[in-house]
């Protein structure tokens, strides 16, 4: 297994064998602070690529994997995925209109952001089209795509400095607005988010992160 972070710059570092050594790749270095990463196959063609938000709140960055021997990368593109000059937090991809294209969440500081992809086909300006969700909280961290309702479509849960949201997918990729289910905090400042089936029952439960010192906060999916 590799690596790839955002830090200050980002880069990617390919296992040498056992962990034991790293060789590193570049990407970027000029911005203040990288912050969110995903990879994934943004264009279908089976290579890994890359998308990373940042502190300034200059657009996301998108690397496209061009070659796996060697491993190499395009130049970042910068068109398409706008923060608003806002901060970029963290990123979840997944087809949410299930038109086999990747299309991508990203949590900013004033709202989540939410982008339908057309597979990285034709001019670069045509990638991304910016769609707006109804309700998306305040700022916004770490969005978590998967299908909580186990309905057949990537729904979203988001953390935020207004609690926990989840909003569900009507499978052309609109959300309805914030449910506010029981248990779930409708304030308080919510950071990290991982979707995981803890009692092996068949649906996704949440463990979150808080901003406010209660520790690591566990959420059973009742669904059924
Ligand atoms: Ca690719
Ligand atoms: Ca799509
Ligand atoms: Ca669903
Ligand atoms: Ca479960």
């Amino acid at each position: 297994m590799d690596i790839a972070v955002s830090s200050r710059g980002v880069r990617v570092l390919l296992n040498s064998g056992g962990a034991s050594s790293f060789e590193t790749i570049e990407l970027d270095s000029d911005v203040y602070e990288d912050t969110g990463i995903v990879v994934t196959d943004l264009n279908g063609d089976g290579m890994h690529d890359i998308l990373t938000a940042n502190h300034p709140g200059k657009p996301v960055r998108l690397f496209l994997g061009e070659s796996k021997k060697p491993v190499e990368f395009s130049d970042r593109h910068t068109t398409g995925l706008p923060l608003d000059g806002q901060i970029g937090f963290k990123i979840a991809a997944a087809d949410f209109d299930g038109d086999g294209h990747t299309d991508v969440a990203v949590g900013t500081q004033p709202r989540l952001k939410l982008f339908k992809g057309n597979g990285c086909q034709g001019d670069e300006t045509s990638w991304w089209e910016d769609l707006r969700l109804p309700d998306s909280g305040g700022n916004t961290i770490q969005p978590v795509a998967a299908d909580f309702d186990r309905d057949g479509d990537f729904d979203l849960v988001f953390t935020s400095d207004r609690g926990i949201y989840l909003c569900l997918n009507d499978g052309t990729g609109k959300f309805a607005d914030r449910l506010t289910l029981e248990g779930f905090p409708t304030e308080g400042e919510y950071s990290g988010c991982a979707a995981v089936d803890w009692d092996g029952d068949g649906d996704l439960d949440l463990a979150i992160s808080s901003f406010q010192g209660e520790g690591l906060r566990f959420f059973e999916n009742t669904a059924g």
